[in-house]
This record gives structure tokens, sequence and C-alpha cells, in this order.
């Protein structure tokens, strides 16, 4: 609109009648507006101006893992505006750009209204299922009865629950129920989540799980692909801090593509994707040789005189350790090998930018930080990788460290329900000894969660046992909050294995590719708006707790997905003369205060979290933090807080076998050893089967294994770089309208387009244009999109986003609807492969990938 143009409306509505403006005084008084703000507000009927006349209402987004604490501004029953919750101790009133788009999901036009069932019995990418509504009696019923016929005909371990994002309450739905139906078959997304990043901070410092960064008061930063402004966790907090920060800290990101982090770091490093434990391994032995590591965290040499130098062993007994275990025999076992002239050889990198950035690390210890993203770890050889980058935490002394890395702080609050054996009948009880369908703790999957052989999930190869029937086939599913043949490796396996499952129930909020092989669909009440939940998040040195309630009138005829669903289900069941989850329900997740069971449902929900969540308002939890009054309180503050983290709290304590930070790992050396002897074969045979190149006591110690590639090189000349978008929110956002609109919030991309990256160079060999349509192919699969040329690609590969290329989900997310996709997801182009220590999937450093424009 032109000026002109403005003003003349202005004029114009300027002389209608003042009710505009006597409207518009519920904002504060009389406020006087500009001509052009009073024209518009004549034009809108008078109920739309109310302000002030709405609440807060507490939640917490799940947008992404960093699950922060939000109000939403509701009116009427409608949600209008969401903002971060100011009584978090973690972001506070920060948040990312992404809350905005909760809006767009909850008031999404496609969301799924009511259950429907599958009318064409073919499943298939190609076949439409036509969905037609039903009841929840109905869809109920037919859920009822599959689990019911699979446990008459002593098949209870052909039930499997596939579980995506989740809440903490999720333990009946996921594990409870799973087991007194009698399976073992509850399987978790994190696999293709981030497991393999836990692997440093697990079998080095105990810690299974993530760290938070002391950034107010760190002063050196080396990020391996993390990029905390736009992906990551506690993405709101760091998006507050990271500014402010790059005045005391120095900044190094290691991507190969240029993130929004690294625009704001004082150096980028494109490494060659799969290459990170090269620079990670040449700075700790440059840190070694020069004497820079932290001496009061790691110790010294007993005579004080430094005796690291390049190629040479060193004695056990001349090094006296402090709080870590096993220096020197890292060193003589891998360190003494790696100097920067090694590492220049294979990455390129100028063994100058690796000594001037171990000495910058050890000017700064320990208030340094090293973070890790899945991008450097979620690799077919991801271990080592999470081991090297996490090692150098502990050479500087970071851990537990003022301006270093910490855990969460331990907080009171429930994981599980109450016990269930004492429900599980003879059916349950023989049926969850079936080995799981995953394959975790077989020779080939140690899966070594906390130390254990097999106590981790592989979710990417449930396809691919479902699909052999290996051990068994899959009869019935349950699934949530999942969109698996979207979101994990060469997902195409997927489509092929639950077209031969028997009868699937999806429990979602839109009809997304997942869906698409559903008998059943479920709809899902939105976890932001609808739902009773409860989360988590640490950063700020806190470690928060906060709800997840519902705070608008629910729109359509949704349920629940953790508690609701369950609750309906085991009734529905017990019905039908299968009641052991309606008593185990009934008598043991009772109401914290009044010891009763719910009425119905809807207070099931609540319960559900007043159970989990007791620890921190019924009892009084001040030992760990605040001190809530009540239920009450709590609901409406939204957020419990913990007490600030105790700095150097676990050393001397550490969770590990030698209760010490383990260069050498004696847990990795006994996990591998428990999973080696069950199997009776060698740790080294391990090692071959699972992929790794070490051998004999390299396997216990951070150190170089080649970067794993599938495919021909000459086919395949390049390598994709996969990144998430600062705009998903995991697969959730995927038909909200501004995710496309705002697309260029991302490095390099373009507003309403799926784009590859390509550096220039690449660009100008291929012959390729910005906008030029290109089918990139992998050995495993290809996609469309269109091509741009940008610097910040590291040449010889392609950065491109996750998240576009669905074929489904509703009007904005796809093309056409179950026909044609929009844009091109990358996960058809990922090979199915794993970290097979973790059980993870790998997403990155092994794709290789093709071009031609089409
Ligand atoms: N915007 C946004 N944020 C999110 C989410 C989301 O959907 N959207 N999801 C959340 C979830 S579920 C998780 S698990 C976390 C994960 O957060 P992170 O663990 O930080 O992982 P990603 O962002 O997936 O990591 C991919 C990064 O690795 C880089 N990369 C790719 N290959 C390599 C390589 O070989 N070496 C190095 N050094 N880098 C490489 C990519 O360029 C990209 O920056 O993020 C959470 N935050
Ligand atoms: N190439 C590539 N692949 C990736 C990633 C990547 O960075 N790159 N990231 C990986 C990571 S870190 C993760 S965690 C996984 C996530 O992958 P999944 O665990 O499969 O989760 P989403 O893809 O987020 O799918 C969630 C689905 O739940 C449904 N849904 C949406 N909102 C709700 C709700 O409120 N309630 C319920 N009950 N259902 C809802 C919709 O069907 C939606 O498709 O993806 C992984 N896949
Ligand atoms: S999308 Fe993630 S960082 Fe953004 S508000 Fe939601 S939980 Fe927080
Ligand atoms: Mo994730």
């Amino acid at each position: 609109m032109s000026e002109k143009n403005q003003i003349n409306i202005g004029r114009r509505q300027l002389l209608k009648s003042t009710a505009a403006t006597t409207a518009l005084t519920g904002l504060g008084g009389t406020l006087s507006f500009t001509p052009i703000v009073e024209s518009i507000a004549a034009e809108i009927p008078a109920p739309l101006l109310r302000t002030g006349t709405g609440e807060w209402i507490a939640t917490t987004c799940q947008g992404c893992t960093s699950w922060c604490a939000k109000q939403i501004y509701v009116m009427d029953g409608r949600a209008i505006k969401v903002r971060a919750n100011p009584n978090s101790g973690v972001h506070g009133m920060s948040s990312c750009p992404r809350q905005h788009l909760s809006l767009q999901q909850v008031y999404d036009p496609d969301r799924l209204r009511t259950p429907m069932m599958r009318t064409n019995p073919k499943k298939g990418r190609d076949q439409d299922p036509k969905f037609v509504p039903i009841s929840w009696d109905k869809a109920l019923d037919m859920l009822a009865d599959k689990i019911i016929a699979l446990r008459e005909a002593d098949e209870s371990h052909k039930y499997a629950l596939l579980r995506g994002r989740y809440s903490h309450i999720n333990d009946l739905l996921y594990k409870k129920m799973t087991h007194l139906i009698g399976s073992p078959n509850n399987i978790s997304h994190s696999a293709v989540c981030a497991e393999a990043h836990k692997m440093g901070p697990y079998y080095l410092d105990g810690n299974w799980g993530y760290n938070q960064y002391d950034i107010k008061n760190a002063k050196f930063i080396l990020s391996f692909g993390a990029d905390p402004i736009a992906s990551n966790r506690q993405v709101s907090y760091y998006s507050q801090t990271w500014g402010d920060a790059l005045d005391h800290t120095k900044v190094v990101v290691v991507d190969p593509r240029f993130s929004a982090s690294a625009a704001k770091a004082h150096k980028w490093i494109p490494i060659e994707p799969g290459q990170d434990s090269v620079l990670a391994l040449a700075i700790a032995h440059v840190a070694l040789v020069e004497g820079l590591w932290h001496k009061p965290f790691v110790g010294d040499f007993v005579d004080g005189n430094n005796q690291f130098k390049a190629g040479q062993n060193v004695k056990d007994e001349s090094f006296k350790e402090t709080h870590t275990y096993g220096l020197v025999a890292w060193w003589n076992e891998a360190l003494k090998d790696y100097t920067p002239e090694w590492a220049s050889k294979i990455t390129g990198i100028d063994p100058k930018t690796i000594i001037a950035i171990a000495k910058d690390m050890g000017a700064a210890a320990p208030a340094v930080q090293v973070w890790t993203a899945r991008g450097a770890v979620m690799q077919v050889r991801g271990t080592y990788t999470s081991l090297a980058c996490h090692a150098l935490n502990g050479l500087f002394g970071a851990i537990d460290s003022k301006g270093g890395l910490f855990p969460g702080n331990k907080i009171p609050l429930l994981e599980e329900y109450p016990d269930e054996h004492a429900y599980m009948d003879d059916i349950a009880n023989k049926g969850v000894k079936n080995a799981k369908i995953d394959h975790s703790g077989r020779l080939e999957f140690p899966a070594l969660k906390k130390g254990k052989s097999g106590g981790g999930v592989v979710t990417a190869n449930v396809a691919n046992s479902i699909f052999n029937a290996d051990p068994y086939d899959i009869k019935v599913i349950l699934a949530y909050f999942n969109n698996f043949n979207f979101s994990n490796p060469e997902g195409q396996r997927w489509d092929a294995a639950l077209s031969k499952v028997d009868f699937m129930a999806h429990i979602t909020t839109n009809i997304s590719e997942f869906s698409w092989f559903a008998d059943v669909l479920l709809p899902a009440s939105h976890h932001m708006f609808e739902k009773w939940g409860v989360l988590d998040s640490i950063g700020n040195g806190v470690h928060q707790v906060s709800i997840q309630q519902p705070s608008i009138k629910r729109l359509w005829d949704t349920r629940i997905d953790e508690s609701e669903i369950p609750y309906m289900l085991a009734k529905k069941m017990a019905e039908k003369g299968f009641d052991a989850p309606w008593r185990y329900i009934n008598e043991q997740i009772v109401d914290p205060e009044t010891g009763k069971p719910a009425d119905n449902e809807v207070d099931f929900a609540k319960v559900m979290v007043r159970y989990i969540t007791s620890p921190l308002w019924h009892e009084d939890a001040s030992k760990y933090g605040d001190k809530l009054a009540s239920w009450d309180d709590f609901v409406e503050k939204g957020v419990w807080n913990s007490s600030d983290y105790k700095l150097e709290s676990r050393w001397g304590k550490f969770k590990t076998e030698t209760q010490k930070f383990e260069f050498y790992s004696k847990t990795l050396e006994k996990a591998l050893q428990g999973h080696a002897d069950k199997h009776k074969v060698s740790i080294d045979e391990v090692m071959e089967v699972c992929e790794y190149q070490a051998r004999g006591q390299l396997a216990f110690v951070p150190h170089y294994e080649q970067p794993y590639r599938v495919g021909d090189e000459a086919q395949f000349p390049l390598l994709l770089v996969d990144q998430k978008s600062r705009l998903n929110k995991e697969g959730r956002s995927a038909n909200s309208p501004w995710v496309y609109e705002f697309k260029d919030v991302d490095p390099g991309d373009v507003a309403n387009q799926d784009v590859a990256k390509f550096n220039p160079i690449d660009g100008k060999a291929l012959g390729l244009k910005d906008g030029d349509d290109i089918r990139i192919s992998s050995p495993v699969g290809s996609l469309t999109c269109k091509a741009k040329l940008w610097e910040g690609v590291r040449p010889g590969t392609i950065a491109k986003c996750f998240g576009q290329g669905h074929w489904a989900y509703g009007r904005y997310a796809s093309t056409e609807f179950g026909v044609t996709a929009r844009g091109g997801s990358n996960n058809d182009l990922i090979a199915d492969k794993y970290d097979r220590l973790s059980g993870a999937s790998a997403f990155y450093g092994h794709i290789r990938v093709r071009v031609e424009k089409v």
C-alpha cells in the first residue's frame, strides 16, 4: 500500500464513528492512535477488539527438545498468543521463533477431527486408505479385539507400541500397558533421535544424558556441529545468551555447513563430514605435548616435567591423575600419534590452526565447552567421535566447572508409575520373555545404553525385522506422536514393513505418512494446548519441570495420547474380559492427595500428571529447589525450578567403573566384555561385526575411525549434509504455512522453496545455477528439489534441510495430499546404517550422492 493510499484511507476512516477508539481503550486507558490504526480498528467487529479480557495459561512447548515453559493468552476459549513463561529459571522471557508456529499447528485446518477407519484393505504408498469416520467406541472396540485375539492365540508378543515424541507421563502407555498385554515390544524413537550423542558423556563420566553449558562464564566454545541458536537443546536460553557470550567467549564452530551459530562465531571450520574426531584428537595431542591440560582436574607428572612427546610412550607411574583415569594409557594407545600434521593430512586444516585452538583452550580452561551435535556423532562410527569430542571437556577440566558444562541437577520428579508385575497374568509373563523385535542385544546390535548389552533401542531396525518377520511377525501396532516412514533413514523400508502388518492404530493430530498405513486413526489432542503433560529442561544452572495443561476449548473429538486413550482402551478390554490394565490403572494410578482413582478419562489425565509431579508440590521440594504451596500454585506458575547446579559436585564420584573421568573407559571395556561374553566371542569380533576399526585396547579409548561411506565415490562424488531447519518443530510444524513462507531464516535457504545448497565451486563444475530443478540420488533413493549456490557449504558437499518432501500431513505440507510431495525428503537418500554400539541410526557422514538437472 502506498503512503498516499494509507493517508487517504486514514482520513476517510477518521470520519467514522468513535466506536473503534472506545474499544481500543481496553489496551490501557485512553490512548490516541495514528489515523491508520484507528482506520483498521474501525473495520474490525467490536468483540474482536477486546483486549485484556483473556488470561495467560501456563503450558510447555514441545516444538523441539528444549521443552520451554510457555504461557498461552486465551480469550473466549481461543489461543491468541504464545510467549515464554516468565517463571522459568532456565530461559525466562526468551524464546525461539518457533513458539508462534504452535498456533498454526493447533488451528491447522487439516487436523484429524474424529476417529477414522481404513476401508481399502490393501496397504501401500500407492493405495488410498479410503478412511471413513467412526466413533471412539468403534475404534477402541477394533483395537481391543485385535489385542485380545493376539493374547488368546498365545501371540501377545506380536503387539508393539511405537513411541515418537513423548512427555514424562508416557510410562503407562509405553511400558506398563505393553507389559500387561504381554509384549516386550515398547519401541521408542530415541535411536533416530540422538543416542550416539550420549555415548561420550556416559562412557567417560557416567552421565547417560545431555549437558547444560555455563555459557555466561565461558571463555572458549568449540562446537562440533551444534547450532544452539537454531537447534540443539534449550534454543531459547542460548539464543538469549549467545550474543553476550561472544563478548567474553571465543567461539569456533566446526560444521561442513555455515550454520546460524557459525555465522555468529569467531571461526568456522568447514570440516569434511565424518572427520570431526581427527580435529578433536589432534587438539588433545597438542594439549598434552604443550602441557595445556587442566592440572587441578587431571593431575600432573610426579616430577613436574612434561614427558608427552609425539610418538613416544610414557610410563604409567610417572603421571599422577586426580579426578581422571587412564590419561597415559590413552596417550600410549592412540594419542601420541595424532599430531597436528597427521590431522592436517586428513582434514586439510592447517596445523597452526589446531595448535592455536589448543592453546586458546588451555588458556581458557576450565571455562571451556566442547559441544557435540547429532551431525558429528549420529554416524556409523559415531560412538568414537562422541568419545573424542567429550574427552576434551575432561582434558581441559570443563566437567562441572564454572564456565564449563554439567548435567541437570537431581530433581524429585517421579519417572514411573507403580510396578505392574502383580497384574501380569501367565500370558503376559510368557509374552514379555520373547526377544525384542528391534534386535537390540544381538551380536551385531550391542545398543549399550547405560552399559547394558541390549539396554538401548534400535528404532530404525524395527522396519527390517517386521518386514523379515525376524524373529517373528508383528501383527498389531499402536503408535503415537511418530512418523517413522518420514523421520527414519530409508523411510521407504517402513512403507514396506507397515504394509505387512495386520492391524495398526495411529494416534496423531494429522494424517501423516505413517497414518497412511493405519487401519484406525485416533485423533490426538494437541500436546501444547489440549493435553495434560509434564516436561523438564536444563540450562542457566537450573533444572526446571514444567506442566502442559489444556488451555483452550478442545477443538475436535480428540483424546489425549498418553492418558485418556490408554484409560479408554483399558476399560474397553476389561469389558471384553481382559481387565488387568483396568485394575492396574484404578488401583495403582491414584490421586496423590485423595488416594482415589479417577472418575473418568478426563479426570485421569490430570491424575497422571499429579502423580508424577507430586514430590514437587505435595511434598516439600525445597531441598531441591522451589517450594510450591499446592497443586494450584504449580498449575498457575506452570514451572518448578531447581536450585543452582552445585559445581564440582561429581568430582571424586563419577558414575563410572573407577568413579573418575575415564580417558581409558573401564566402563566401556566392561560393557563390551559383557556383550562379548553373552555371545561367546571376543571383543575384537564384536568390533568387526559392528563395523568399527579398532582392535584390542584401542576400543576403550577415544581414537580415530575412518568415516564409513555408502556408495562408490566415482558414481556418487558428493556428500550430503543434512541439517534441521530453524522452523522445524521436529515433524510437527510440517503443515504450518509460515515454515515455508519464512524458510529464508535458514542461512542460504529460500522462502517457499526446497533447495539443496552447493558451493559455487561445485555449482560451476556441475553447470548448476540458482533455481535449477535437480534430482539428487544416493545408492538407496532419490529426491527432487531446486539448486542454490552458496558459499556456506564445504566444496564437495551438499547441504539440505530435513523436513520437506511430505506427501501427506496436510495442504501446506504436500503438493497434493497423498499423491505428490512438496520438495524432497532427505531420508529418501540416507542409507539405513547404524552406530551399532549405541543402536543409533546414522544420518550423517555416510551419504554419497550425485546430482543431475531435471
Ligand atoms: N530448529 C529445530 N531445533 C530442534 C529440533 C527441530 O526439529 N528443529 N529438534 C530437536 C531434537 S529432537 C534434537 S534431538 C536436537 C538435536 O540437536 P543437535 O544434536 O544439535 O543436532 P542437529 O541439529 O540435528 O545436528 C545437525 C548439525 O550437524 C551438522 N553436521 C552434519 N554433518 C556433520 C559432520 O560430519 N560434522 C559436523 N561437525 N557437523 C555436521 C549440520 O550441519 C547441523 O548443523 O535438536 C532439537 N532442536
Ligand atoms: N533426515 C533427518 N531425519 C531426522 C532428523 C534430522 O535432523 N534429519 N531428526 C531426527 C530426530 S532428532 C527425531 S527426534 C525424529 C523425530 O521423528 P518422530 O519421532 O517420528 O516424530 P515426528 O517426525 O516429529 O512426528 C510426529 C508425528 O506425530 C503426530 N503429531 C503431531 N503433533 C502431535 C500431537 O500433539 N500429539 C500426537 N499424539 N501426535 C502428534 C504427527 O503425525 C507427526 O507426524 O526425527 C529424526 N529424523
Ligand atoms: S520450539 Fe523448542 S526452543 Fe522453541 S519455544 Fe518450543 S521448545 Fe522452546
Ligand atoms: Mo531428536
